[in-house]
């Protein structure tokens, strides 16, 4: 396999990390097999009316890794993967891993814009699709991007109205056939566990599209390892409620976590409190992860209609910031220990323990994973601060990819030459070696959990000849914390509405909610000394703004 964009770590710290243990040296689809004995009949994924037993998961992974080895798919290849919470989201996934073709996590919401940019980059063999998705045609979608691609991509539909032309993925899963001759030829032909796993996406600061690629040794260590942290064990029942495709659900510990431990998955096609609710009483969910703003949302309804939440042991809350007054109402009123999470599908993630003391439970973000992860924190030249002190994080560790994946000049601005990822997060560290986030110098906007690169908007927007300068900035928001908003400078006599602006961006294929939600004009924009737009002074006019009466 060559992957020729891929940064591998240092060879003597990957020699370092699997003589400790920490890389386990095995690929993800190893295991599977392995569960399948032990566990046999115990099931291993829950969504709606369908159960798979762990055994169920195996031989339907297999069969459809084989049949996609038959169609010419093998290890090296990539695959876009824009699939809703569903089972077979962990069929299609484990059956990718099996065979060594690397999985692309995109997300429903994702349009043309996102799905033609990152396959281009990965260039991707093919794309798997529901048939449609909340009322929205994702084959169309999917042969369109294909189409657009210059690597030969097919459509692989997992629905009951496949088109002519893809592929039933569904069909490629009938159990059916030689199980032990699958299961010897997928071992005989595994993927190596210093090969990529998956890509990632990242919430970004550039146009430029950002992936992370995550290795079997360094997505394990991530997975096993936060299993660790947050308790997971064979009793475990996890809620996925957020979109699988993020590296939360996914691996931290989520999916990945409660599979490694030997418990159970449940999928929850919404994160509305009602089906979560629903799931959690008739699941017996012990727990479950999400975003402060869909967690309050639970703590809000929990009031009036009073679910019986008894199962519940654990909720892990991250992806943007809490304070510690509403860390602790949700405790409460969800009865449960709250566990928090600072994570980033780049690698490092930090989580409160289950047995921390109040203090530290709703007060910080917790310890990383591992004492192999390294946590530095910088000033604005770079030098270290006095212990306690706030500046950005610079970290490394067995979980952290040491680049982005085939974007050399990005690395050169977010890692260090000696390889300390720059994360753009603002955090102190407690006496404990806790980290609290305390904000970021990155150029996005958090809108709940959703990480919208600034750049991103920014660009497509500068291509309406209307548009001087346009500059996107994170305007507060009681629901999701930050919402888009774009100050805009018109060329001389032209303007254009928000409403217009949102129909350009759909058009050109961008995903709903980074569609920017507020607009403000101006005559002249404030500059930094180098003649860009100065997001500073912008966030200030924005609170001056909000503070007049209306
Ligand atoms: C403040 N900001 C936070 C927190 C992440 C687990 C949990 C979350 C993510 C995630 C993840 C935060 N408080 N508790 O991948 O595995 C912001 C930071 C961080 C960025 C990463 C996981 N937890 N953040 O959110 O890749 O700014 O991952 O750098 O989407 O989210 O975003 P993302």
């Amino acid at each position: 396999m060559s992957f020729e964009g891929f940064v591998p770590w240092p060879a003597d710290l990957a020699h370092a990390y699997r003589a400790a243990g920490v890389w386990p040296g095995r690929t993800m689809g190893s295991y599977l097999w392995e569960w399948a004995e032990a566990r046999g009949d115990r099931v291993a994924v829950v969504d709606g009316v369908v159960r798979l037993s762990y055994r169920d998961l195996a031989v339907r992974a297999d069969a459809l890794a084989a049949r996609l080895s038959e169609r010419g798919l093998s290890r090296g290849d990539t695959v876009l993967v824009q699939l809703p919470n569903t089972w077979e989201f962990v069929v299609v996934t484990t059956a990718l891993l099996r065979l060594g073709v690397v999985p692309t996590m995109m997300l429903p919401p994702h349009r043309d814009h996102e799905l033609t940019a990152i396959g281009a980059h990965v260039r991707a063999r093919g794309l798997v699709v529901p048939d449609t998705w909340r009322g929205f045609d994702h084959q169309e979608l999917a042969f369109r991007v294909a189409g657009a691609l210059p690597s030969s991509a097919s459509v692989l539909v997992v629905g009951d109205s496949v088109a002519p032309g893809a592929v039933d993925v569904r069909a490629l899963m009938d159990p059916s056939g030689d199980v032990a001759g699958r299961q010897a030829w997928l071992d005989a032909h595994s993927p190596a566990p210093s090969d990529i796993a998956v890509f990632l996406l990242s919430g970004g600061t550039t146009g430029v599209p950002k992936v992370i690629s995550r290795t079997h040794d360094d997505y394990l260590f991530n997975i096993t390892h936060s299993a660790r942290a947050c308790a997971f064990d064979s009793e475990t029942v996890y809620l996925a409620v957020l979109p699988a495709g993020h590296n939360f659900p996914l691996a931290s510990p989520g999916i990945f976590g409660a599979l490694h431990a030997g418990g159970r998955v449940v999928f929850s096609s919404s994160p509305r409190p009602e089906p979560v609710f629903a799931a959690i009483e008739a699941e017996r969910v012990t727990a479950t992860s999400a975003v402060p703003a869909v967690v309050l949302k639970w703590v809000d309804a929990a009031a009036s209609l009073k679910p019986d939440l008894s199962s519940l042991r654990y909720v892990h809350v991250g992806g943007s910031m809490l304070a510690p007054d509403i860390a602790e109402r949700m405790a409460r009123a969800l009865g449960c220990r709250l566990q928090q999470v600072y994570g980033m599908a780049e690698g490092l993630i930090c989580y409160t323990p289950p047995d921390a003391p109040d203090s530290l439970a709703f007060g910080t973000q917790g310890p990383p994973v591992s004492p192999f992860d390294e946590l530095l924190i910088v000033d604005e030249d770079g030098l270290p601060v006095p212990p306690g002190g706030e500046g950005e994080l610079l970290t490394r560790g067995p979980g952290t990819p040491r680049g982005y994946y085939g974007v050399p000049e990005q690395n050169k601005l977010s890692f260090t030459p000696d390889g300390w990822f720059r994360t753009g997060d603002l955090v102190r560290l407690t006496p404990e070696g806790y980290a609290v986030v305390c904000g970021r110098v990155k150029d996005l906007i958090n809108r709940g959990g959703e990480k919208i690169s600034a750049g991103e908007v920014e660009t497509l927007i500068q291509e309406l000849p209307e548009v001087a300068e346009v500059a996107a900035v994170p305007s507060p928001d009681p629901v999701y914390g930050e919402r888009v908003c774009v100050f805009v400078r018109f060329h001389g006599g032209c303007s254009l509405s928000l409403a217009e602006i949102s129909r350009f961006l759909t058009e050109r294929g961008l995903a709903a909610f980074k569609i920017p939600e507020r607009l403000e004009v101006l005559d002249a924009f404030p500059h930094t000394a180098v003649g860009k737009a100065d997001k500073k002074a912008l966030k200030v006019l924005l609170a001056e703004i909000d503070s007049q009466p209306r």
